[in-house]
């Protein structure tokens, strides 16, 4: 008690009791939220709250008094605890029966979309259709002659090793290791002219990174014809990269090697994130890497029993994973087999 106060009387302490009974019962009935009861716990029963304040004030009282208005206040104080732990039950019980609330916005179904892998095939497949190329598909099992011998490839050439990790199959077979072999099968049954595409899986033993995958896909191109000239590889490739990136883009043939193909190059096209200027994507060149092509050597078209005086031909082969990344502008083929609709989800027809 301060100087100059006077001790309570045990009549007002009592009366104090009564009245705050009178006004925290009710209003425990009338709160409408869990909130609110929590400020009303807190206004009567916190630190200092009114009935802490009163039972704070017994200390004042004769021995006698102190015990007979503390039994009281703390009787009062438990019937308050009690009263708000029963009041907050009734917030949290779930309602007893269920029902339908016909005003809510049903459930969204997920619906499925092609794969951005998918979405660039189709695209790339109708640019090149629409350049008079006719699509093929192949074989994912593949035998050693059409994945190397009849591609000039012989047992023991460097490339075998250098080139390609490959997986092996019982009986001599392999999962292909590129798209070339279907060069070999189409041609053997046609006769020149020749103008495929083979958009396909293909397996190779890469470790996969940002930038490499064990299973991805390519497309092989091939144009067979009496007078087909690296002129014309040059123009339907600028033509391909030109639709699908836009007309910005430049694109290069570097020289390159492929035993299937003499000359050989590397289509590079100017990095579409940077413009040519140099970024990640790019690996700070400038240029991004597409895929191999050149003109179709003549053991090759021999293979096959071509006139190979009187033909020619180019031939290409793209990595789809490569150019979805460069259309799309992503840094890491990895997330094209993740599985994760909230990067899947993003992709619709370009
Ligand atoms: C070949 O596979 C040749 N068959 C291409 C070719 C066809 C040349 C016809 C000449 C004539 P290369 O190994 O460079 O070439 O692969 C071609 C493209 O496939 C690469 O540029 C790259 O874009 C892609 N590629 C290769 N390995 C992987 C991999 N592990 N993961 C993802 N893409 C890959």
């Amino acid at each position: 008690m301060q100087a100059g106060q006077h001790p309570p009387k045990k009549s007002d302490l009592l009366k104090a009791l009564d009245l705050l009974k009178e006004e925290v019962i009710p209003a425990i009935a009338d709160v409408r939220s869990q909130n609110e009861l929590e400020a009303l716990r807190v206004r009567y029963l916190g630190r200092k709250g009114k009935l802490t304040a009163v039972l704070r004030s017994i200390k004042d009282l004769s021995e006698d008094e102190r015990r007979r208005i503390g039994q009281r206040a703390n009787v009062l104080k438990q019937e308050l605890t009690n009263a708000f732990a029963e009041r907050i039950e009734g917030f949290q019980e779930k309602p007893k029966t269920s029902y339908i609330d016909v005003t809510l916005p049903g459930r969204r179904r997920h619906l499925g979309r092609k794969h951005p892998l998918t979405i660039v095939t189709n695209r790339i497949v109708e640019i090149f259709v629409g350049m008079g190329f006719e699509e093929y598909l192949g074989p994912e099992i593949e035998t050693d002659w059409y994945n190397f011998e009849a591609l000039n490839i012989p047992e023991g050439h460097p490339a075998r090793g250098e080139m390609f990790g490959n997986f092996y199959l019982p009986g001599g077979l392999l999962l292909r290791s590129h798209t070339s072999p279907m060069q070999i099968r189409v041609m053997e049954n046609t006769e020149p002219p020749v103008r495929i595409i083979v958009p396909g899986r293909t397996y190779r033993r890469d470790a996969f990174d940002a930038s490499h995958s064990p299973v991805f896909y390519q497309l092989e191109g091939l144009y067979v014809d009496e007078g087909v000239s690296f002129a014309d590889l040059k123009g339907t490739l600028q033509r391909f990269s030109k639709e699908l990136f836009g007309e910005g883009v430049t694109t290069k043939l570097r020289p390159s090697y492929f035993p299937f193909t003499e000359p050989s190059a590397e289509l590079i096209v100017s990095c579409v994130r940077c413009n040519g200027e140099g970024c990640k994507v790019c690996a700070h060149t400038g240029w991004l890497e597409l895929g191999g092509c050149g003109i179709v050597h003549p053991q090759v078209l021999r293979n096959v029993g071509y006139d190979y005086e009187r033909y020619t031909g180019y031939a290409f082969g793209l990595g789809i994973e490569r150019l979805a990344m460069i259309r799309y502008g992503i840094d890491d083929i990895r997330r094209f087999y993740a599985n994760d609709l909230r990067f899947l989800d993003q992709f619709s027809e370009i």
